[in-house]
């Protein structure tokens, strides 16, 4: 832990960075220059552990973990380092004295949003618990220019903006001049001294950015490394001398797109060239920089898989595994069989997701063109598997290989190439052992472990939810942060009234901010009184956004039915983005908003239902929601969502669950009981069952009163000004496709929700159920993730 820092201290550090590195004076200084003062002098606060652990791991020679990750979801890190140092009350005081409101200058820091949604929010939850817990690690990635996409409604049409969260600067990061290496695209395999010799056509420089990550007060903080591309020379002599000086400065425009910009697609890959070329840039740049850490004191590449574990986060690293042979075989002399055999020792793989359209391919056409030497090594790769699998007496089935109609497969190349593959709940890896992976499987029985996702409690309870904290360590003692377990300590107050009330009152005054919040931002006036139903994650069908939207119009149309119905109030909250690219999404972002409009200009729903979706759903947003939702809604197709995350953070701050057998959210229901989670529908088998005796949506819609009045009506244009057009997409792909299955839940969901609001109907029971939701959250702290990825996984120790 850092040395105590009184107020005074870090306002002077303040106002001596303020003037001698933003270069301001306080008479002159606006909100962001405080903010930026600031956050230099917490970083200062940081250097020293971050120098310690740094020898710490040399000295011991620790086996390092690096987390390969395209994506990373920091979000705002002026609070991590705050509340991971403790220094937040210092900081507030600090702030207070130079005249500056410390909650508006924390708000002021751009979130940083290098991600699209759950597998980069994984990653830096997974960044702030391996420092929390004293692993050697390193998460390397993009330094994007511009992360996901500032998103706002036109009309209620979703509009893409272009995000610039390095504006003003990042204050955090440390460019590291020294640590630049080429990356080659393109080009031909030639031979050399009877080595294969790769010359690539184009090259860019990769640039170190470090952003250290501190963990749980200080103790060991360890690196977030991101590469930005830069061009090998920054004008071309040739037309510069003629003075054509706009074509003198192609090349470094050609450098610099590489890592411009972060692809908005959650699960749909484009299988673009750019795209390509950005896996390869970071995975080779990261590789690199490893080895050469790796060989500054090691000389025997035999060595490696005891030294260092390599994590690919999804297969968007997967070329990790050629070029690691690539490194081994032509740069370092080694024969192919050593080489791979090192490669299968060093390197995991994650798998996110099951859905086929989202496994990466890559045309071989263009994977010869843009990697050449790769090609040839995969084609290596995967015969020398084949011929150890006949060997074995286990030929391989037509089903299994990396080139497969003139496709390279991702998902089999990180297969065959790992020690590990994990999935990402138990219902999630069961399901890869029995689909995607079923053949490889057969052949490598104990590759495939389970690693059940989590999320830091640092951020998702402790500094999003101060008012539960307080409460929490009321009852569990300090230190709860870094040992979630103890939060079974909740577990036996359950039946405690006024430990309920705590809770509660929490709550409620997290809804009455949240409530001011939608006020201000939407024009919204709600009651905080009311069940606050949120439904937070990317638009997707397989997330069903569209069955909640559907379950609200046909309660709607009860309501105005019968006004005099007991049905509690609710304020159904929305927030997510779509891939600009993804037609069904957008429409569906449309639909709500219209059903939205219409029922909150229903006077006859004032106080009784409210819809609510505020623009730009992000990390920051998630911060405000979570802690005052009561109802969270994880309603996907059984067997599509991998494990979902936002499940885990709703339920942990209180709020029960609605939904699916899917996912963790299996897990969530073993852990907080059936009599505290609403479950419907149907389950990962029933949804295959039903698959493949041919589903007949219209059928299920023509059964369902409720659902065909709400078609008929999106059809009528209802909620669409009398347009019964505007809707037809989402109409007609629901009563003619509906490939997840909306039809075949509606009911039950409806069902469902009527037992929500008879539970809603006893408060008391209500938060005795809403404590036993907290309880046994411990197994879902990204802590209990890491240990199980450090024992099963990476094999290495924690410190702590
Ligand atoms: C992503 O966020 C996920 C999967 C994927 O293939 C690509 C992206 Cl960008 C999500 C899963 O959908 C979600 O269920 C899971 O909780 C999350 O990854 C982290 O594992």
């Amino acid at each position: 832990m850092p040395r105590e820092l009184a107020p005074a201290e870090l306002a002077e550090a303040t106002r001596h960075h303020l003037v001698y590195s933003i270069g301001k004076t306080p008479d002159a200084a606006k909100l962001s220059d405080w903010r930026l003062a600031l956050s230099r002098a917490i970083r200062d606060r940081i250097v020293d552990p971050w120098v310690a652990t740094t020898r710490h791991v040399y000295a011991h020679d620790l086996k390092r973990v690096y987390y390969l990750s395209m994506e990373f979801l920091i979000g705002r890190l002026i609070e991590d380092a705050v509340n991971n140092l403790g220094l937040e009350p210092a900081a507030r005081e600090a702030l207070a004295s130079l005249g500056v409101d410390f909650d508006a200058a924390m708000l002021d820091e751009p979130d940083a949003a290098l991600g699209n949604g759950g597998l980069g929010r994984l990653a830096a939850c997974f960044l702030d618990s391996m420092s929390t817990l004293g692993i050697a690690a390193h998460g390397y990635g993009i330094r994007y220019d511009h992360g996901l996409f500032r998103q706002s409604f036109r009309d209620g049409w979703q509009i893409e903006d272009a995000e610039d969260w390095l504006a003003q600067s990042h204050p955090w990061e440390f460019e590291r001049t020294e640590a630049v290496w080429p990356i080659g695209f393109g080009g031909e395999v030639t031979t050399r001294d009877g080595r294969p010799r790769w010359e690539p056509a184009e090259t860019v420089l990769a640039a170190a950015y470090d952003t250290p990550i501190p963990g749980w007060q200080g103790r060991w903080v360890n690196t977030l490394r991101l590469w930005s591309a830069k061009p090998t020379k920054i004008f071309d002599l040739e037309p510069f001398n003629r003075g054509d000086y706009m074509a003198a400065a192609a090349p470094a425009v050609l450098a610099q797109t590489i890592s411009r910009v972060l692809y908005p697609d959650d699960t749909t890959p484009q299988g673009k060239e750019l795209r390509l070329k950005q896996e390869y840039f970071f995975t080779a740049a990261s590789l690199r920089d490893l080895m050469r850490r790796f060989f500054s004191d090691h000389d025997d590449a035999g060595l490696l898989p005891s030294r260092v574990a390599i994590q690919l986060n999804d297969t968007h690293p997967a070329i990790a595994g050629p070029e690691l042979v690539r490194i081994l075989m032509d740069e370092r002399g080694l024969g192919f069989d050593e080489a791979f055999a090192i490669a299968r020792g060093t390197l995991h793989y994650t798998n996110h997701t099951l859905m086929p359209e989202a496994l990466e391919k890559w045309p071989a056409e263009l994977m010869a063109r843009v990697l050449p030497r790769h090609m040839q090594i995969i084609e290596r790769m995967d015969a020398a598997h084949a011929a150890e699998m006949r060997a074995a007496g286990r030929p391989r089935p037509d089903s299994v290989g990396c080139i497969r109609d003139g496709e390279v497969r991702m998902g089999d190349l990180s297969f065959i190439a790992a020690r590990r593959v994990n999935g990402v709940s138990a219902l999630h890896t069961d399901l890869m052992r029995r689909t995607v992976f079923r053949d490889l499987h057969a052949l490598h029985p104990d590759r495939i472990v389970n690693q059940t996702n989590g999320v830091t409690p640092r951020r998702w309870l402790r500094s999003c939810n101060p008012k539960l904290s307080a409460v929490i360590t009321e009852a569990a003692g300090e230190g709860w942060e870094a040992d979630l377990d103890r939060l079974a300590a909740l577990g036996p107050l359950a039946g405690d009234a006024a430990f309920r009330e705590r809770v509660m009152a929490a709550k409620q005054a997290n809804k009455r901010h949240l409530a001011d919040w939608i006020g201000a931002t939407c024009g919204l006036t709600v009651d905080p009184g009311a069940m606050f139903d949120v439904q937070i994650k990317r638009i997707h069908e397989y997330k069903r956004q569209l069955m909640n939207v559907l379950e609200l119009a046909a309660l709607w149309n009860e309501m105005r039915r019968d006004p005099g119905a007991p049905v509690p109030p609710r304020v159904r909250i929305f927030g997510g983005k779509a891939a600009p690219g993804y037609a069904m999404a957008k429409a569906i972002i449309k639909l709500i908003n219209d059903i939205g409009r219409t029922i909150n200009a229903d006077p006859a729903m004032k106080g009784r239902l409210a819809v609510v979706y505020p623009p730009n759903y992000n990390v920051t947003m998630a911060e405000r929601l979570i802690p005052a939702a009561d109802l969270s809604e994880q309603i996907s197709t059984a067997g599509m969502e991998a494990s979902g995350t936002g499940n885990m953070k709703l339920a942990m701050n209180g709020a029960l669950t609605i939904g699916t057998m899917d996912g963790a959210n299996v897990e969530i229901h073993e852990a907080v009981g059936a009599d505290n989670i609403f479950i419907f529908g149907l389950d990962a088998e029933d949804v295959s069952r039903l698959r493949a005796e041919g589903y007949d949506p219209g059928a299920h819609v023509a059964r369902s009163g409720r659902l065909s009045e709400v078609v008929a009506q999106i059809r009528a244009g209802v909620f669409s000004d009398g347009d019964g057009e505007r809707h037809r997409a989402v109409a007609d792909n629901l009563t003619g496709h509906d490939w997840f299955m909306v039809a075949a839940d509606f009911d039950t969901y409806w069902d469902a929700q009527r037992r929500v609001d008879a539970a809603w109907a006893d408060p008391n029971g209500w938060a005795r159920k809403a404590v036993l939701n907290i309880a046994p959250m411990g197994r879902f702290s990204s802590d209990r993730t890491i240990r199980g990825y450090a024992r099963d996984v990476w094999q290495v120790t924690p410190q702590f």
